[in-house]
């Protein structure tokens, strides 16, 4: 097969003639396509049958042990001016990127076969959406993008019709962490990613197109391409209001986005809706409202902590047809991962004998790879062309201190500020020291395909006549006591917290003024039925001036790491609150 698409059809060539592949198979995203590939992966033992009864059509794959992360050390965007790409990433010229990259692929898929993949991001037929084809020598990675995009023969129609698409290029090569690379060209829709077969490093859909190729796109375009997960929040009247919620890898948006409320809310109606778990796409409608669609099919999600108690939604999704990447399993072969309720682990991660003191059952970083249309809370909003109005942005990280649980921007200005200087704690989603608090924009730092100064001005942008943008919001659910015990429940109880912010979304709810922004009172979080003691809502709702003040002075020196390309607007937004607090 080849494609009606002349520029296409001359990239794949050019790319077989460069990594010498054996075979050349074009992708139609069919079942008998995938049952092939499994079965040829079951064959070489890149992947493993799980408990047929349990879990049918579920696979185990153990990635190379020291391909376990992103590796955002070997992650380069390549501009030809590196200012454009920013301090907030690593840059590399992009003639000497092209040329250490074409030495790395020469030969490289000499024995193998190369899959080309055309996979759409968003709905197929979304004016939001955007495509790409990844040509890949890993039938893991070609399972991965069946499950994450609309990937086949209806995203090859659209990319012949559009002509253009990103075009990105994957070799797993010797899975040698010294012979690395995931290179961004956003001026030429380029990717290319070698030596790693690790999900964000390997599916380039996700994290190197619908982030950092997409937001530099968006910039162009007037949209904005974000790290949040999508949800929709019904109350008992049957209104559903839209949330896109930015946090760090690894801090809890899976959970979020499938939140199943306390009983109580659902004894009075209040329902979730399920429309994406980590990017968003959104725009600006005629209306002056942004709508947003999830440029994915799929969830990666993390595993390890996911249980019933935690996430019900993702484990009833789980039973079937799911890929499940650095697990545990049990005696009779059903995944296991730490924070699971039942069974226990026979074998390790890495296929050993399971020993709690040699190491965890899952990687700490284990994911799950499954179609979101398997989640019980999926809405078929997922898949609406216009996309969905978004009523409140939240940002949140993981701080042990200082944040409160939620506090309301006054205005776009000041949210973009609060989300320009959020912080949070690093997790294990990438390699590198885990637990250390660091700036994380937007929650973008490791995604944001451009200099951050500038894409803070991108986002004040929206602010312009006729627009009727969402209220920002920032949450902590990861504030911790002085013996480090968590402080608030979360999970399925920061449905409280939503319903205050949709609350004030809709004028119904109260809030005090701060410097810092407008809280909640204890008193307007509906605490019924939950066991949490005046003095640590007290707490959790508490604004603390010195500690803000610091924090307002470190904020300054984040700025001015971005030079004059940080928006005079942020700074003074930010010199007003710290003068308040003064
Ligand atoms: C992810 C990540 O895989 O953020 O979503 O690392
Ligand atoms: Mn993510």
């Amino acid at each position: 097969m080849t494609s009606k698409l002349a520029s296409l059809n001359q990239w794949v060539e050019s790319v077989a003639q460069l990594t010498q592949a054996d075979a050349v198979h074009w992708c139609d995203g069919s079942d008998a396509e995938n049952t092939g590939l499994v079965e040829r992966m079951l064959s070489n033992g890149d992947l493993l049958r799980l408990n047929e009864q349990t879990h049918p059509n579920c696979y185990l794959h153990r990635s190379s042990p020291s391909d376990v992360a992103r590796v955002e050390h070997l992650t380069f965007v390549c501009t030809q001016d590196p200012a454009d790409a920013g301090p907030n990433n690593n840059w590399m010229a992009p003639d000497e990127a092209h040329a250490a990259m074409d030495a790395l692929y020469k030969g490289c898929m000499r024995g193998r076969t190369m899959y080309v993949i055309p996979y759409c991001m968003g709905p197929i037929d979304s004016p939001l959406s955007r495509c790409g084809v990844e040509i890949t020598d890993s039938p893991y990675v070609v399972a991965n993008m069946r499950l994450m995009t609309r990937m086949g023969a209806d995203a090859l129609a659209r990319i012949e019709r559009e002509g253009a698409f990103v075009k990105g290029l994957h070799s797993i090569g010797e899975l040698d962490p010294n012979r690395r690379f995931i290179m961004h060209f956003p001026e030429e829709l380029a990717i290319q990613s070698y030596g790693s077969g690790y999900g964000g490093n390997a599916l380039l859909g996700k994290k190197c197109h619908a982030l950092r190729i997409a937001s530099y796109q968006a910039r162009q375009e007037g949209w904005l391409a974000e790290h949040m997960l999508i949800v929709g929040i019904e109350n008992p009247q049957g209104e559903t209001h839209y949330i896109a919620a930015a946090f760090p890898s690894a801090c809890g948006k899976t959970n979020l986005a499938m939140l199943i409320p306390p009983e109580g809310y659902r004894r009075d109606g209040w329902k979730v809706w399920t429309v994406g778990d980590d990017i968003c796409w959104m725009r600006p409608g005629q209306d002056g409202r942004l709508y947003a669609i999830n440029p994915e099919a799929g969830y990666f999600g993390v595993a390890p902590g996911t249980s019933e108690k935690t996430n019900a939604n993702a484990m009833a999704m789980l039973n079937r047809d799911a890929i499940f990447t650095n697990v545990g399993v049990t005696a009779d072969n059903q995944p296991w991962w730490e924070g699971m309720t039942t069974g226990e682990p026979a074998k390790d991660w890495q296929g050993r004998p399971y020993d709690k003191a040699v190491s965890p059952a899952a990687h700490p970083n284990a994911r799950f790879t499954v179609s979101a249309k398997q989640c019980p809370s999926y809405t078929d909003q997922a898949e609406a062309p216009q996309g969905v109005p978004i009523s409140a942005i939240v940002f949140g990280g993981r701080r042990a201190s200082l944040v409160p649980l939620v506090l309301e921007a006054r205005d776009w200005t000041h949210g973009v500020l609060v989300g320009a200087s959020m912080a949070s704690e690093t997790t294990a989603a990438a390699t590198g020291a885990v637990g250390v608090v660091r700036r994380d924009s937007m929650a973008m730092k490791p995604f944001a395909g451009y200099n951050f100064g500038d894409y803070f001005a991108h986002w004040l942008s929206f602010d312009k006549e006729g627009a009727k943008l969402p209220k920002i919001f920032q949450v902590n659910w990861f504030r911790k006591d002085a013996a480090g015990k968590f402080m608030w429940p979360g999970f399925g109880d920061n449905m409280r917290v939503l319903e205050w912010m949709l609350k004030r979304v809709t004028g119904q709810a109260h809030a005090i003024e701060t410097p810092v922004g407008n809280l909640p009172l204890p008193a307007d979080i509906n605490t019924d039925g939950l066991e949490l003691d005046a003095s640590t809502l007290e707490q959790l709702l508490a604004v603390d001036r010195a500690g803000w003040k610091a924090e307002m002075e470190s904020i300054a020196e984040y700025l001015d790491e971005y030079g004059d390309r940080t928006p005079s607007a942020l700074k003074a937004e930010r010199a007003k609150i710290a003068a308040q607090l003064a």
